[in-house]
């Protein structure tokens, strides 16, 4: 399949400026400021201050009102001295003058373009820059550059993907992923996750778990279910992995590990008909469909809890919450389960109500988890 560029313009950078007007307290736009710090030591491969820059946006954030002094934040966790300063300046200048200048980097550019394609990662995006690519064009244009198949089909569906993806879509999405999943197995268990499960009203992808009500019976359901949608015409791409879980390991301590569920990334075609109010387009586009990304996951039954609570997010409440649980409670949980360091044992759960309950804290609904 020869890849077809022709609706590819060079204004398609995204790079969305920062500047703004001189003013005494903090908006929510300064929280892309500390985004692009974030994103900046990420291609610097500075985990730490990444963390440190997303942490320090995600409290600011949950503030109940703006911040318009520097005393205001006294007292705050995780405020490190990088974000005091970024905080200085933007309320005495209204601008930051290091994140201009990161948003002016060509490096930081250019990453910032490649990883948005599906199928981009920061290694890959630091190679092509290496090289001296610098746009699309150019990367499509370079023989002695091999795409491979995520990749291909993440130029292939650009412009669909990197679309935000509408509530009504992710519905209209949840009915076929249903109907599918239920002509299978009319007594398999579906759950709407991510951000639409935290009642966010627009995202990039649509997540789903898939389980069975008894164990073992979730084998070779997937791999039913995407040769369904093969047949049904609407599979524009598939990565299936296969599960690598193992019930006697302890919970990684690392967050930002996979977990090792089976799942799929998917491509999948939306029709025009069905979604309420039709589908979100780009201006002087007719297709009656569009590409959506969506993940499903499929956890064994046992492992539910855990794995709907990993995939609600948001990743920032998440690793807070792990976080909370190792230093708070000696206690150890990812995806796949929740292990007492003290009493040396596993912690059973059927719902996420039993992960706080362990954890000795108050239920914390889904829509509360936007950190
Ligand atoms: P995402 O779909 O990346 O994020 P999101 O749904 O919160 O937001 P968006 O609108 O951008 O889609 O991931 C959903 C959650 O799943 C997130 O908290 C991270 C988690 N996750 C895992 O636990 N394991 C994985 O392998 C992946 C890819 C994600
Ligand atoms: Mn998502
Ligand atoms: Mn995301
Ligand atoms: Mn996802």
């Amino acid at each position: 399949q020869v890849l077809d560029i022709s609706w590819f313009t060079e204004s398609m950078r995204e790079g969305r400026p920062v500047t703004v007007e001189s003013r005494h307290h903090i908006q929510v736009r300064d929280f892309d400021a500390l985004e692009v710090l974030a994103e900046s030591s990420e291609f610097n491969e500075n985990e730490g201050r990444c963390l440190a820059f997303r942490r320090a946006a995600s409290v600011l954030k949950s503030l109940p009102s703006a911040v318009r002094s520097l005393g205001a934040t006294q007292g705050l966790p995780c405020l490190g001295e990088h974000t005091e300063a970024v905080i200085e300046e933007i309320l005495q200048f209204g601008r930051c003058f290091k994140v201009e200048e990161i948003q002016c980097d060509e490096r930081y550019q250019a990453l910032k373009l490649f990883t948005s394609v599906f199928g981009v990662g920061p290694k890959t995006a630091e190679k092509w820059y290496r090289r001296g690519l610098r746009s699309f064009k150019e990367i499509l244009n370079e023989p002695a550059i091999q795409l491979n198949k995520m990749q291909r089909a993440g130029f292939l569906y650009y412009r669909d993907i990197s679309k935000t993806v509408s509530k009504a879509e992710a519905q209209a999405l949840r009915c076929i992923i249903e109907e599918t999943v239920h002509w299978i197995m009319p007594d398999a268990i579906l759950a709407l996750t991510g951000g639409f499960r935290r009642g966010k009203e627009y995202g990039h992808d649509v997540d789903f778990l898939v389980t069975t009500p008894e164990l073992g019976r979730e084998e070779g359901l997937l791999l039913h279910v995407i040769d369904r949608l093969q047949d049904q015409g609407i599979l524009l791409y598939c990565e299936h992995q296969g599960t690598t879980f193992d019930a006697t390991k302890l919970p990684s301590c690392n967050f930002e590990a996979m977990d090792h569920f089976e799942k799929c990334f998917l491509i999948v075609r939306l029709y025009e008909d069905q979604v309420e109010g039709g589908l979100q387009r780009n201006p002087g586009d007719s297709r009656a469909w569009r590409a959506i990304r969506v993940d499903l996951v499929v956890p064994p039954v046992d492992r539910y809890a855990t794995a709907l609570l990993g995939w609600t997010g948001s990743r920032q409440f998440v690793r807070d919450l792990r976080r909370f649980a190792r230093k708070e409670r000696r206690m150890l949980f990812d995806n796949h389960a929740l292990y007492d360091k003290t009493k040396k044992m596993f912690l059973s759960t059927t719902t996420e109500e039993d992960i706080f309950v362990h954890l000795g804290l108050e239920y914390v609904e889904p829509w509360q988890r936007n950190a």
